[in-house]
């Protein structure tokens, strides 16, 4: 029986990363279908694929008792008038949680069960979301300018399922309306019963 060796990362919240790992970098095209405006889409994507946001994990095996933990910086932006997003996601292991702690920037956090009951928290700096088993969870970035970063850490053998919200997106969208972020139906999702 091999014990796990203890160990220190240093997260370098001034810099938003962690020394000696590489970020998984996700762009604009690979959240394609998730936004509503598709045309706003499709016009940001010809001029370019900009970065939306980078994850610094740091990883460990997939066995119970481990713990992934990492850093994201989710960039400013909107598609039309949707905010920059992380893709979103259920846990392949559906019984499990995930702890988020808002390092800066502003930002909501979409949430949702199966069932489809939902929930938006706020993230701002200090803020610690919890995100129970069985909540599917997107970060969206409402700032005007200011990346949104935060801290995370949730069992190594979760896994992600991006599956359901791919299909269909979350039941609420983060658009700006007048200038403020604003929760509304997303008129892609069906309730459960009709899918
Ligand atoms: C958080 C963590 C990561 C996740 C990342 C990006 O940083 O939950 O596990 O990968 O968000 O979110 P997504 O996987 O939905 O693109
Ligand atoms: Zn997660």
């Amino acid at each position: 029986m091999t014990t796990q060796q203890p160990f220190t990362f240093f997260l370098n919240q001034f810099e938003a990363r962690i020394e000696g790992v590489e970020p998984l970098v996700r762009r604009l095209s690979s959240l394609r279908g998730q936004f509503l405006d598709q045309s706003a889409f499709d016009a940001i994507l010809a001029q370019g694929d900009p970065m939306l946001y980078k994850v610094y994990a740091v990883d460990r095996p997939g066995v119970d008792g481990e713990l992934s933990s990492g850093l994201t910086i989710l960039h400013p932006g909107k598609v039309g008038d949707e905010y920059f997003m992380t893709k979103g996601h259920f846990h392949a292991v559906l019984e499990t949680g995930e702890v988020y702690y808002c390092l800066g920037g502003r930002g909501m956090m979409v949430m949702e069960t199966p069932e489809g009951d939902w929930h938006v928290a706020e993230m701002t700096p200090g803020a610690v979301v919890y995100v129970p088993p069985r909540w599917a969870h997107r970060s969206v970035n409402v700032s005007i300018a200011e990346d949104l970063v935060f801290f995370w850490v949730y069992p190594a053998n979760a896994g992600h399922d991006y599956g359901a919200i791919e299909r269909q997106g979350f039941r609420k969208l983060i658009v700006a309306q007048e200038g403020a972020p604003a929760i509304v139906d997303n008129p892609r999702w069906l309730p459960p019963a009709q899918r």
